[in-house]
């Protein structure tokens, strides 16, 4: 452990980011009684509403802290009508720019369906999603694809006629994030849900685009350093309605970024909803942690939101904090975390309405810190 403990950067941003990382602010806050100090906060504003009230979306000391933090906490940026002179939203400085200047080159999903969650499709557990068969890792590739900013528009006479974005997938981003799913699947005990197969699918549209050819060819290249692991592929397309009607199947996924990011989107339907969608943006030096969802600029200011997306991410940055410090009291931290969420969601006792429940954002983190004091530290 470092002896001034672990400096944990918070960015709130916009909407109801400041309400579910208040919750995990306070989750973070239940996990540090009784043990010592192993963290502090240092919390920033910046996004799309601090652009609109100073003209800037972050000040330069807050990305500077964003260089020098051991981990970042995200919420969620984007406000309607907080648009940058160049047309892109304002916010997107935070996570897509941290991206690509902190390097945060794997962008680690899990999708996991847990005991007392509805998943979204019919309300009530069929034979075909449930706990026992929704437990996945999709890895999205975060610094490349159609996210580059390789891309302009052509005026002619004051209008738009062109818009070209190019995709850009290169060797050295396509070896990083398959060689990061490689030696995920190798650490996930249990395998796939349907067979306990450690296996690895590469997600693509290589029967169509070159980009995706050529990611495939890596994947396959790097596999015969994994024998252990089991090669898996899907087109895009076909990917779409497996994942929904066979998620036993997947283990560990591995995408390229864009379609990486919708893919996603679908499958946390089968964990309940974007309410328990949480992501690692994970690089060789730094890491953010962020629920998936956006800022829901509609809930702000109503404490209505699930927070839990957020929690997953607290838990996800406490054990990767843990594992790249060797600290195994941190790793006992992200168990006691998890352990926690998953009796909380069990008992059903933390509904937001997003679950059909009363309860409120507030509420909810009430609930998880009460349960996290329950166990030991
Ligand atoms: N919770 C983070 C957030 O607000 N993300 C919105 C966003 O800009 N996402 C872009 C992406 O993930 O592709």
């Amino acid at each position: 452990m470092r002896d001034a403990g672990y400096s944990i950067l918070l960015l709130p941003g916009d909407g109801t980011g400041p309400e579910v990382v208040a919750e995990g602010r306070k989750i973070l806050g239940a996990l540090a009684e009784g043990d010592t100090a192993r963290w502090h906060l240092d919390e920033r504003p910046g996004g799309a509403q601090y652009y609109l009230a100073h003209g800037k979306e972050w000040e330069p000391e807050t990305e500077a802290a964003a260089h020098t933090a051991d981990a970042i906490l995200l919420g969620a940026v984007g406000w309607p009508g907080a648009t940058l002179p160049n047309g892109d939203n304002a916010g997107a400085a935070l996570v897509l720019g941290l991206r690509q200047s902190l390097d945060l080159y794997a962008n680690v999903r899990p999708c996991r369906l847990y005991p007392g969650v509805q998943h979204k499709i019919s309300g009530a557990y069929s034979t075909v999603w449930s706990p026992k068969n929704v437990d996945m890792v999709i890895i999205r590739e975060n610094t490349e694809d159609l996210y580059t900013p390789a891309h302009g528009i052509l005026r002619r006479a004051d209008e738009t006629e062109v818009a070209i974005d190019n995709r850009i997938i290169t060797r050295k981003g396509s070896e990083r994030v398959i060689r990061y799913a490689m030696q995920l699947a190798r650490t996930r005990p249990r395998g796939a849900p349907e067979d306990g197969i450690k296996r690895v699918t590469c997600i693509d549209k290589s029967n169509v685009m070159v980009g995706c050819r050529f990611f495939r060819e890596t994947y396959d290249r790097l596999a015969v350093e994994f024998p252990e692991i089991e090669r898996d592929y899907a087109y895009v397309d076909a990917f779409t309605q497996w994942l929904v009607r066979n998620p036993e199947h997947f283990n560990v996924a591995v995408a390229t970024n864009l379609m990486g990011d919708i893919i996603t989107d679908l499958a946390s339907v089968l964990q309940g909803g974007m309410g328990f969608a949480a992501g690692g943006n994970i690089g060789d030096h730094h890491a953010m942690f962020e629920p998936v969802h956006g800022s829901a600029p509609k809930y702000a200011g109503q404490s209505k939101v699930n927070p839990f997306a957020t929690f997953f991410a607290t838990e996800m940055m406490l054990r990767w904090l843990g594992a790249r410090h060797g600290d195994a009291q941190l790793v006992r931290q992200a168990d006691r975390l998890e352990r926690a969420i998953a009796s909380v969601l069990a008992a059903g006792t933390a509904r937001t309405y997003d679950q059909g429940g009363t309860v409120t954002t507030r509420e909810a983190g009430d609930r998880l810190a009460e349960a996290i004091r329950r166990l030991p530290a």
